[in-house]
């Protein structure tokens, strides 16, 4: 009963949600599949991997020694506009990011014009409100949320995940205060900051981990200078899980506050719980299934046993491009039709006829559920409609 209930519920709370983002303005390209996962909150779910993660670094921060006191955010709309996004962070107008292809609009009145105020997005990272929560005082404070992004379909990447943003703001007796750009990159403060961000990190990859491999590795972001990745190694291979750096002192003379310096991060919390809880799947966050949901408790880390893994089915579409096609419009009707039911879409082929002048794709489409067998028949029927869904609203050319 309970079950119900909170599907109604759920349902209900869905629709109001769907009509603050699906709005019909101009420039909006939220599809109702992306909607309706949003205000779903899984890093506030004690008994969820992402919650539980979320709160392992929120203790690793409060137990440090010093008296930085870190401040828990987890509860900000999503919904926010380019200034805060974009221009706040120095991030320039004609950056990618930007683009309506990797960024779902609510409204973007201008078109290609950019608008900070009217341009209104789904954040594509919590740095969207690293300086309004400077601007309100705050001097150290760990932010978390879903970000949305449009980009590939596979084992690692979904249109939403969860970032946890860490910032910290020093005493500018210990670090400087008010000079020029240069002269700070060269200070001895801008180092001991630069030092204490990657003891931190270091510390804290120790404390979720163990002892695991880790490599820096220099990195740009508009926002900060000099810039950071971190890699720890696992199953083989090096994967990112966080960027961070410096506070640009452009950011924070932006904030009122060019007399401050200090640092900030952005990790992903899906990447970290993939590798805690043997996660296979970054789909298998959003599960439903009791199977999925009731092998985690508060506070524990465990081993993630997969249930039997359902067979596959790969299916190929080919298509003529045409003029200013982008791959993740396709990806997206992808998600669109078959929901959770495609595990992975992938270029496998692409030729130019010269003769012709133009360009073909061949995807393979890989569709398996998580939870159960698939029949041919509703496999069939997600082909057709993405077969014709591509050629009516992408004007793709099928062969
Ligand atoms: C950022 O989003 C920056 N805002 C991070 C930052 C914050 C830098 C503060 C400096 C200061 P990036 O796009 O690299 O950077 O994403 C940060 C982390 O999010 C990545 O290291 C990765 O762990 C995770 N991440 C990025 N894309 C995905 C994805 N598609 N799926 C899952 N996790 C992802
Ligand atoms: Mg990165």
């Amino acid at each position: 009963v309970t079950g119900e209930m909170s599907r109604t519920k759920r349902a209900r709370m869905v629709a109001v949600e769907q009509s603050r983002f699906i709005t019909g303005a101009d420039g909006n390209n939220v599809t109702p599949y992306i909607a309706n996962l949003i205000g779903r909150n899984l890093h506030k779910k004690d008994a969820h991997p992402l919650g539980i993660i979320k709160a392992k670094i929120e203790n690793y921060f409060a137990k440090l020694p010093g008296d930085t006191k870190f401040d828990i955010v987890d509860n900000l709309d999503p919904l926010v506009n380019a200034q805060e996004c974009f221009d706040d962070l120095l991030i320039p107008t004609d950056h990618p990011g930007r683009k309506p292809s990797d960024t779902y609009y609510v409204s973007r009145p201008g078109g290609r014009e950019v608008s900070s105020a009217t341009d209104t997005l789904l954040r594509t990272h919590t740095s969207a409100h690293q300086s309004t929560l400077m601007r309100s005082g705050k001097e150290a404070f760990l932010c978390t949320g879903d970000v949305y992004r449009r980009d590939e379909i596979d084992a690692t990447h979904f249109p939403v995940f969860h970032q946890m943003e860490g910032v910290k703001l020093f005493d500018p007796a210990l670090v400087g205060g008010t000079m020029s750009r240069d002269e700070w990159l060269a200070s001895d403060g801008c180092k001991l900051v630069a030092a204490d961000l990657k003891k931190t990190l270091e510390g804290l990859v120790d404390e979720l981990f163990g002892p695991v491999e880790k490599q820096w590795r220099d990195d740009f972001f508009p926002f900060t200078e000099p810039s950071f990745e971190l890699d720890i190694f696992y199953n083989g291979d090096w994967m990112e899980v966080l960027g961070c750096g410096v506070i640009h002192s452009g950011v924070l003379s932006n904030c009122g506050l060019s007399n401050r310096h200090g640092w900030a991060f952005g990790l992903g919390l899906e990447r970290l719980a993939m590798v805690l809880f043997t996660i296979p799947d970054i789909r298998l966050f959003w599960s439903d299934d009791q199977r999925f949901l009731s092998q985690f408790k508060a506070g524990q880390i465990n081993t993630f046993q997969s249930y039997s893994k359902f067979p596959p089915c790969l299916k190929d579409i080919a298509f003529w491009l045409p003029e200013g096609f982008e791959p993740n419009d396709f990806f997206e009707l992808g998600r669109g039709v078959c929901g959770e039911l495609v595990e992975k879409i992938e270029l496998v082929d692409e030729f130019t006829n010269a003769k012709k002048g133009k360009t073909s794709h061949c995807y393979r489409i890989t569709y398996r559920s998580m939870e159960r067998s698939l029949t041919n028949e509703e496999i069939n029927v997600m082909q057709e409609q993405l077969r014709e869904q591509a050629a009516t609203k992408l004007k793709v050319e099928l062969r």
